[in-house]
């Protein structure tokens, strides 16, 4: 039997032998005391990598979206994102469990809010309305299929948030597909920001963990936020080795995984050109419509596992496809033969 095809997610790469060599050679120490020089060097290399001043190292994207709104915030302020924003939907309703945060959903393009709504969104600071305090984009957006956050949009946003004293979040679980895609560097749309966070586990290809950079000052409430959410890790930097390895290794190598969605694109738009918009494929997502083929997420799922491609299928006609480092050509080739069996 080959090797099954996983498209399900960037998030299922396994470490590279060098990933392993690394978190087997990784110096570690009490990193919930701040001794873990691994995770110490690894939280300076991001800062400076994205221009902040300090790094918080982090389990998940989900718990750096949590630190980073959380420190930005007090319970009852109000978060202005895109409707179709991570943390809203797949976040298992933690801004609102754990931070205890109004969500403002705006109707954003393909993911992407604008200035002229963003400054129509924040509140004017009267007695009855929650406090705006956050702003978040999110680059490249999953659920408009991979989108780059066009980065004159988030400057205009900037500007619009810092004139009215309101915050920015950046969910940048992908932002180094961002930069791979548009050779603007990662930092650009970072210096839009006051928190940003990205994930070493996903097209990176880490195992696990996810960045918080900001300021000292949001870094070090991040740190009791951290704690709070039962994130204080112990001997991490076997994790943070692994995670160094996917930044340094990681960002070079994503055109492959860009040019190979688009080459699934082409290959599904072969079937019914109405099912995939080739050139909405900015980066390592595939949406795939099934409505033109008359059928369901699910069950297309399953007959596509049982061709050895694995997929998730949601609820909907519409299945996300993702490209990533443990995905080859040759693999996509499988994945496109399986396709057009199924879909037949
Ligand atoms: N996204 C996952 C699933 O949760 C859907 C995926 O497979 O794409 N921000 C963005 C933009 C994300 O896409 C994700 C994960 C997160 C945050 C959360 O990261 P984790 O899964 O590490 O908590």
């Amino acid at each position: 039997m080959p090797e099954l095809v996983d498209l399900r997610s960037d998030t299922v790469t396994r470490p590279t032998p060098e990933m392993r060599r690394a978190m087997a050679d990784a110096e570690v120490g009490d990193d919930v005391l701040g001794d873990d020089p691994t995770v110490n060097a690894l939280q300076d290399y991001a800062a400076e990598l994205l221009g902040k001043e300090a790094g918080l190292f982090v389990p998940t994207g989900s718990m750096g979206n949590q630190v980073s709104l959380g420190a930005l915030t007090r319970p009852g302020d109000e978060v202005v994102c895109d409707a179709g924003a991570h943390f809203l939907h797949y976040e298992g309703g933690s801004v609102a469990a754990h931070l205890g945060l109004v969500m403002r959903p705006l109707p954003g393009s393909n993911g992407v809010i604008d200035a002229a709504q963003v400054a129509a969104a924040v509140r004017p600071g009267n007695d009855h309305n929650p406090r705006t305090a956050v702003v978040a984009i999110e680059n490249t957006h999953n659920s408009a299929g991979g989108k780059i956050f066009p980065l004159d949009e988030a400057r205009a946003i900037s500007k619009v948030c810092g004139e009215r004293d309101v915050k920015v979040h950046l969910d940048g679980a992908r932002l180094f597909n961002a930069q791979a895609a548009t050779g603007i560097p990662a930092r650009e749309w970072a210096s839009c920001a006051d928190s940003m966070s990205f994930c070493f586990s996903k097209g990176l290809g880490a195992p696990i963990g996810s960045m918080v950079c900001s300021s000292q000052e949001v870094i070090k409430e991040g740190r009791r936020l951290r704690k709070r959410l039962g994130g204080g890790m112990r001997q991490v930097g076997v994790i943070a080795a692994a995670a160094r390895v996917a930044l340094e290794r990681g960002v070079e190598r994503l055109g492959e995984d860009h040019a190979n969605a688009r080459k699934l694109a082409e290959g599904l738009a072969q079937l019914a050109p109405e099912a995939v918009d080739v050139d909405g494929v900015e980066t390592n997502m595939v949406y795939l419509n099934l409505a033109p083929f008359g059928r369901q997420a699910p069950e297309v799922s399953d007959a596509l596992r049982a061709e050895g491609v694995l997929t998730i299928g949601f609820p909907g006609a519409a299945m996300r496809l993702v490209t990533h480092r443990d995905v080859s050509s040759s693999d996509l080739d499988r994945a496109l033969d399986a396709l057009r069996r199924v879909l037949a």
